[in-house]
């Protein structure tokens, strides 16, 4: 019933499906789901209507909109960014290279975005940049943009603009990078590391393990509606025929250059939560909600993983001779990370605690990191000039030229707006039959032990959904998204 299929060379590869009814019924939606997309949302709207063009929501955006994996801390200015300190105005009294030595600049380096073939909508050719940002934390705890080079290579048609340049030079270079992010969030952050991610570790589990097999127990609830909703992605979404070829900026082809880039550059480490914020230098990130929230929640997974994990394998021999569970691996490897040592995705488990980790990251992945990237998409693309789809004009290429006429000139028609926000609505719906992180409607383990290490987890869950709604009281825009109530159990929507 479960065949891999390789959809496009250098992608993971899928299920074999090309339509939902191809595939079991046990894995298809159910009624409630199908027909009946709940309505709860909580729109930001009147919020990011009212401070898209501020500087300090640009920079609050890299730590706790939709998208919080681009952002990383500067050791060194890339050789590409031409930055000299007299160049640069910053906030308080320090140099660029003091600032960077202080561990205060951030950079979001755009740069597989490079040369990628963009769309043509309506008859008109549309726009993507490959940006880098460089931003900077201020005393008073903001993440503020210094400077925004549009394209890679450096040239006399590439300017860097700074806040400092007229309002509308200013606010186009903002534009193009909140365009180039939503590029980056949809098909990297949210389709390939969470989506088709979800769907390997899915697939490789049903081909290999057996219902009995307690990895399989455990995991199986984690996989609800994930092939299903992939099926249909690639058939109405990413499909030459789908929406986002109608209404985004690169072209169908260029998604696949994205996706590949994207895969050949994915790391293990990036993977696991902790590991990806101390690699990107942002462990001591003020009011980084996103990071605080997630490590929370992944702790708490992992000691529910090891609880369990620990239980059923007492020694490495017991990992090292469990041929389910290191066939479950090495197809992920194989087929999800194409061989691809350079990931650090292992090859085979030798330890209890590898695979603690590695089971971590899987439930981890379908869920917290799946919510922290999708729910909040609708709030921060809902006003269009904040996550601009496409973009039909190319930047500025000179300063001092640009006013009002020019920035809506650059903005999507309004069909094409119509069409991108119609798909984000949907993307972040709430479903009906929606279950909540660590609930098992399903009762697969029927011991004990198991039993009550599922209510363990469920409490401290509570206990942390408690604790960030009473952080949440205290701030402007409360942070949600890794509410473990609001956290789906797997990817599926
Ligand atoms: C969408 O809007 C553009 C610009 O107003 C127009 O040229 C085009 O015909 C419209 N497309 C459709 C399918 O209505
Ligand atoms: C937006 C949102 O969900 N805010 C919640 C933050 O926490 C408070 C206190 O529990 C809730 O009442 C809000 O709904
Ligand atoms: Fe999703």
């Amino acid at each position: 019933f479960y065949s891999w299929d390789s959809y496009e060379k250098g992608l993971p590869h899928c299920i074999k499906a090309d339509k939902p009814n191809e595939l079991p019924p046990e894995v298809t939606f159910s009624y409630t789901k199908e027909f009946g997309f709940g309505y709860t949302l909580f729109t930001r709207l009147d919020y990011v209507h009212l401070h898209w063009k501020d500087d300090d929501f640009f920079g609050y955006q890299f730590l706790n909109g939709v998208n919080p994996m681009m952002i990383r801390r500067c050791d060194t200015l890339p050789d590409n960014l031409p930055l000299t300190d007299n160049m640069v105005f910053l906030h308080g009294q320090c140099s660029l290279a003091e600032e960077i030595k202080n561990g205060n600049i951030f950079l979001c380096d755009y740069k597989v975005l490079d040369g990628i073939p963009t769309n043509v909508i309506n008859g008109k050719k549309q726009y993507l940049m490959a940006p880098l940002v460089l931003l900077q934390k201020t005393e008073e705890n903001k993440i503020m943009p210094i400077a925004i080079q549009l394209k890679q290579k450096p040239a006399e048609d590439n300017p860097i603009f700074f806040p400092t340049d007229s309002e509308y030079d200013w606010l186009l270079a903002k534009i193009f990078v909140r365009s180039a992010d939503f590029n980056v969030h949809q098909l990297n952050a949210h389709l390939l590391r969470t989506h088709l991610l979800a769907e390997v570790f899915a697939v490789s589990l049903l081909r290999n393990v057996p219902m009995v097999h307690p990895l399989y127990k455990l995991l199986v609830p984690h996989t609800r509606y994930t092939l299903y909703i992939n099926v249909l992605a690639r058939l109405r979404l990413i499909s030459p025929d789908g929406v986002f070829n109608h209404v985004s900026n690169h072209l169908c082809k260029g998604m696949s250059e994205i996706l590949r880039r994207s895969l050949s550059s994915m790391t293990y480490t990036s993977l696991c939560i902790p590991d990806d914020i101390a690699e990107r230098g942002l462990e001591n990130v003020p009011n980084f909600y996103y990071k605080d929230d997630g490590i929370e929640i992944w702790k708490t997974i992992h000691r529910f993983v090891k609880g369990i994990i620990s239980f059923y394998y007492r020694t490495n021999s017991d990992i090292e001779n469990d041929p389910e569970l290191q066939k479950w691996i090495k197809e992920i490897f194989e087929y999800g990370f194409l061989s691809l040592t350079s990931t650090g995705i292992p090859q085979k488990f030798t330890t209890v605690d590898e695979l603690i980790k590695f089971v971590t990251m899987v439930i981890f992945t379908g869920s917290a990191q799946h919510a922290a990237l999708s729910i909040g998409q609708y709030d921060y693309a809902s006003w269009m000039p904040n996550t601009p789809i496409s973009l039909q004009l190319p930047p500025p290429t000179k300063k001092g030229d640009a006013d009002e006429d020019t920035m809506l000139a650059t903005f999507p028609d309004i069909n094409t707006t119509v069409k991108g926000m119609d798909t984000m609505f949907l993307l972040s719906q709430q479903s009906t039959d929606f279950v909540p992180l660590g609930q098992y409607p399903e009762e697969h383990f029927t011991e004990d032990f198991p039993h009550k290490k599922i209510e363990e987890f469920q409490r401290e869950l509570k206990a942390l959904s408690n604790l960030i709604n009473a952080r949440n009281k205290t701030l402007e825009v409360p942070y949600t998204y890794l509410d473990p109530m609001k956290v789906e159990n797997s990817v599926s929507i």
